[in-house]
């Protein structure tokens, strides 16, 4: 099978293309990717040799016919990620998540291609922490940040060009992923990170804030469950039962790194900070038998503290650059 991955060289796209050549050997892997701040050859690293990696913007329309016209799928992860940047100047996001993904959509059109996209959590807004409901495909979207917003957006187009066009398409919406090669910017590497350097970890706000933690593997697996058995024109929620809060979270990081469970900071909270996320993973588990493979939050980042422990030089050119950044916007309000 011939894959178009966009964004392949970020966090979650890599572990992609590790994992599909990994499982899958006689896949053909295209990465088309940017290389913007978020992205690295050094997550292709061991792999360079069995892809072939085009440096290109998923919004370049004549580059992405000709890649897109040459695949079986495209797998579409390329997206500026990151919330705290969409506050800071939302331009980016609305460029590469909304026309990004349009010129995709164009070309999967023109060329009759089975497209995935690859989508979050956060296009239904936030929960309540005592709600005991959890986000569902039927929920509806009320997006908080420009970045989810955009990515909101650009479901919104998926599910046109299936309705409209006839696109063979499905979309995935999973909720927050960890694991190896993840920038320093998100919110688990940046502590982890932090600590190795001496620094105390950053916590937003109260901390109360809830995410539902999920594996990039098996984020990745879910992934490939449903291009090979997803039903075109529906939406799949991938979720692992995951949730913690984000102070219990960082406890634990300084817990299993040997420091003191409050050596953290309270700094500046996100403006429109989302309360909770929580998935509801059923319609994947039911019909397509998909179940996650990492079972405990706490051996997965065991591992992942483990990797960036082994792996300095991944992380450390982006390090100083991207606290120099939150410098901008962020104080320390408490201990
Ligand atoms: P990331 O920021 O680590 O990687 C994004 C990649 O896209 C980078 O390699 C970057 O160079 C590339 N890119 C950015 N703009 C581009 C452009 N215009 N053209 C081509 N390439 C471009 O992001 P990530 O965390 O790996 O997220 C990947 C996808 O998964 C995104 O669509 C994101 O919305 C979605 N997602 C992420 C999470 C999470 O927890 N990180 C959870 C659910 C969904
Ligand atoms: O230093 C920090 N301190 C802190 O308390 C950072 C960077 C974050 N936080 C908080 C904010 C969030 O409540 O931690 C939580 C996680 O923050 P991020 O890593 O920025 O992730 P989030 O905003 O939840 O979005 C992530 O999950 C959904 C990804 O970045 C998105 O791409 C994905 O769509």
């Amino acid at each position: 099978m011939k894959i178009l991955v966009t964004g392949g060289a970020g966090f979650i796209g890599s572990n992609f293309v590790h994992r599909t050549l990994a499982t899958r050997p006689d896949s053909a892997v295209t990465v088309l990717d940017a290389l913007t701040y978020a992205g690295s050859m050094a997550s292709l690293a061991g792999v360079e040799d069995r892809i072939r990696f085009v440096e290109g913007d998923v919004a370049d329309e004549g580059l992405v016919d000709q890649l897109v016209g040459d695949a079986d799928v495209v797998v579409h992860f390329a997206a500026e990620s990151h919330n705290d940047n969409s506050l800071a100047d939302p331009s980016p996001f609305i460029r590469t998540n909304l026309i990004g993904t349009f010129t995709l959509l164009e070309a999967a059109r023109r060329h009759g291609v089975r497209y995935h996209h690859i989508s979050t959590d956060e296009v239904y807004g936030d929960l309540d922490l005592d709600d005991p409901k959890k986000f569902t495909e039927d929920t509806p979207y009320t997006p908080s940040s420009p970045y989810s917003a955009s990515k909101a957006g650009s479901d919104h187009l998926v599910r046109a060009w299936v309705r409209s066009f006839g696109l063979r398409a499905t979309i995935s919406n999973c909720s927050n992923n960890y694991g190896p090669r993840q920038h320093v910017e998100k919110f688990i590497p940046r502590q982890i990170t932090n600590v190795i350097d001496g620094v105390r970890p950053k916590l937003y706000g109260d901390g109360l804030n809830v995410r539902d933690w999920i594996h990039v593997d098996d984020h990745n697996d879910a992934v490939w469950t449903i291009i090979d058995g997803g039903r075109v024109g529906e939406t799949y929620l991938i979720g692992a039962n995951g949730e913690m809060n984000n102070r219990d979270v960082i406890a634990m990081i300084l817990e299993m790194m040997g420091q003191a469970p409050d050596a953290f900071d309270h700094v500046t909270d996100r403006s429109g900070h989302d309360r909770r996320y929580a998935i509801e993973a059923g319609k994947l588990r039911s019909e397509l038998g998909w179940t996650p493979r990492y079972e405990s939050f706490r051996d997965g980042l065991a591992a992942t503290i483990e990797w960036y422990r082994d792996n300095e030089s991944w992380w450390r050119p982006m390090k100083d650059a991207t606290e120099a950044k939150y410098a901008l916007t962020q104080k320390v309000v408490g201990r």
